[in-house]
Order: C-alpha cells, then sequence, then structure tokens
C-alpha cells in the first residue's frame, strides 16, 4: 500500500512525554508524529492525531535535527525507503534500529502538533484511538471526522466520555469543517453514513469498514473539492495533486507498508 506520510510537529509536548524527553532530545531539534493516509486530498480537515493509548511507540532520529514518533515497525520501513538518511548509523538489523525514548500511546496524549494544511492553524492534540492497529501504517492515524467514519465515530465517543478518556473535552470538540461535497453525501460525508446507519460506538467495526467503504468511493468518484489549493476541482484530480504538493513542502513524503499489503491480500 503506496500511503503519504504526514509530519505533524511537536509544539508543546503532554508533561509525561516532556519528562521522558528531557536531555534525550536537542532543544532545537523537531520531532513529528507521522500518521498514514490514503487520504491526503482530505488534510485541511485534520482536527486530531490518534495513537493506540497501549501501543509502543518510539522516537528515532530522521537525520541531524529531526526526530518521528511511530512504531519500531514503520520505522524499520522507512529505512529501506530512504527516509532516515542518518547514514552512518544505518541498522543492519532491528536491533540496531533504536528508539531514543520509548512510550506507550498513552503517554502522549495531550501534546499540542501542528498538523500541515488543516484549517485548525492554531494546532491539534494527540488523543487516543482504542482501533487504531500496531501492526499498519506507522500506528499514528490523523483525524479527520468530515470524511472518515471512523475517526468521526471516535471524536464523538472521546467528546461525550471526556472524562474516562482522561483528555480535555475541547480537545476532541475542534469545529469538523467540510473539506469536499459529494453527490451522495453532502458536506460532511462521515457524520452523514455515521448517523443514517445509526452506529453508535468506534467498536461497531462491521458496519464501520462498509461505512469507510461507501466514503472512500464515493469521495473519489463524485467528490469535489470545496478548500484549498485546489477548490472547485474533483476529488480524482486533487488527490494526486495535493500529494505532490505535500511532499514538495517537505510536509509530507511517501510510505509503503509491504507487510500490510500481503496480509490484505491473503485476508
Ligand atoms: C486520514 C483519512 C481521512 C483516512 C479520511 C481515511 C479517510 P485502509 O483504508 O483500511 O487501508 N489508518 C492508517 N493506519 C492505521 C492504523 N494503524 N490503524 C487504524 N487505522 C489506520 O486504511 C487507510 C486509512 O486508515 C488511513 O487513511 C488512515 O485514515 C487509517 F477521510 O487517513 B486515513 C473513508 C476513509 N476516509
Amino acid at each position: 500500500t503506496e500511503y503519504t506520510a504526514l509530519k505533524l510537529k511537536v509544539k508543546e509536548w503532554s508533561p509525561e512525554a516532556q519528562n521522558a524527553i528531557d536531555g534525550k532530545i536537542a532543544k532545537d531539534a523537531a520531532v513529528y508524529f507521522v500518521p498514514a493516509t490514503l487520504r491526503p486530498e482530505t488534510m485541511y480537515g485534520q482536527t486530531c492525531c490518534f495513537v493506540g493509548p497501549s501501543i509502543k511507540y518510539g522516537v528515532f532520529k530522521a537525520s541531524d535535527k529531526e526526530y518521528f514518533v511511530c512504531t519500531k515497525r514503520a520505522a524499520w520501513n522507512m529505512c529501506f525507503q530512504g527516509t532516515f538518511f542518518d547514514i552512518d548509523h544505518f541498522p543492519r538489523d532491528q536491533k540496531e534500529l533504536e528508539p531514543v525514548v520509548e512510550l506507550p500511546g498513552s503517554a502522549f496524549i495531550g501534546t499540542l502538533i501542528n498538523a500541515p494544511l488543516s484549517l485548525h492553524t492554531e494546532g491539534v492534540r494527540i488523543l487516543p484511538m482504542e482501533t487504531v492497529l500496531a501492526t499498519k501504517g506507522t500506528g499514528v492515524v490523523t483525524c479527520v471526522p468530515s470524511d472518515s467514519p471512523d475517526d468521526f465515530a471516535t471524536v464523538r465517543e472521546l467528546a461525550k466520555k471526556a472524562e474516562y478518556y482522561k483528555i480535555k473535552k475541547e480537545w476532541a470538540e475542534l469545529e469538523i469543517i467540510p473539506v469536499l461535497e459529494t453527490t451522495a453525501y453532502g458536506k460532511l460525508t462521515a457524520k452523514h453514513l455515521v448517523e443514517t446507519m445509526k452506529i453508535n460506538s468506534p467498536k461497531d467495526d462491521k458496519q464501520l469498514a462498509e461505512a469507510k467503504d461507501l466514503a472512500y468511493k464515493e469521495g473519489f468518484y463524485n467528490g469535489t473539492m470545496l478548500v484549498g489549493e485546489f477548490k472547485g476541482e474533483k476529488v480524482q484530480e486533487a488527490k494526486e495533486k495535493v500529494r505532490q504538493s505535500l511532499i514538495q513542502s517537505g510536509d509530507g513524503f511517501p510510505f509503503a507498508d509491504p507487510s500490510a499489503e500481503v496480509i490484505s491480500r491473503s485476508a
């Protein structure tokens, strides 16, 4: 699967992550959460970024002054894709690929990051998502509740039970801004599908898989951009243009997940 990996720069750590990182990363270095997405054209609508609370994440050195937060599995894949250019320390096996810091996703919750292209320019938060798979992509998932039914169901749940999830309610309540319009579902595809299909929880996995499939197809074939550089263009054309623009600006890079492809093919 060929993803676009996006670089979400840390602006302010959660206290727990700050403690773990203090003294281990130079003050002038940039640290990024790197979600992998198949929908670069929706990045304008990011309202937060998800980690699995019990998934183990590493902070990996990508270059002199850059670090990436992702699973070790993803960092290992990046080593073979020219992403890490610290060639003096090119790991010969996974043991040599040592993160500077290793923490469970729960430690990062509340971290403030800058999401490229997001209309929420004030920054967005790292929040928990129980359904993140450690074995797919980078283990980090950027949240677009306008167009991803899983994301819509999760932010709604987080806002409803903010205390239980140990987050501030307002972190899950950033405005859901329309990014594209579809013929069948209007300007907020995910909200429309979750509500009409009566999906009650992020754990309704069968229904959510079906909603995701519908949202993908309708968005791709019948979607028109409502915002951004390619406003008014068909999603089919804008998708690759947004991707290239993110890569050009250095806010993103191509990321392949060969083992995920094997899993989905044999499934
Ligand atoms: C932003 C986005 C916006 C996404 C959207 C989808 C949609 P797929 O389709 O199953 O192959 N994702 C990526 N990694 C993980 C993970 N480790 N665990 C759980 N979810 C993950 O998966 C590709 C999409 O699944 C990715 O694209 C990511 O969410 C999520 F409007 O990024 B996406 C209709 C979907 N819309």
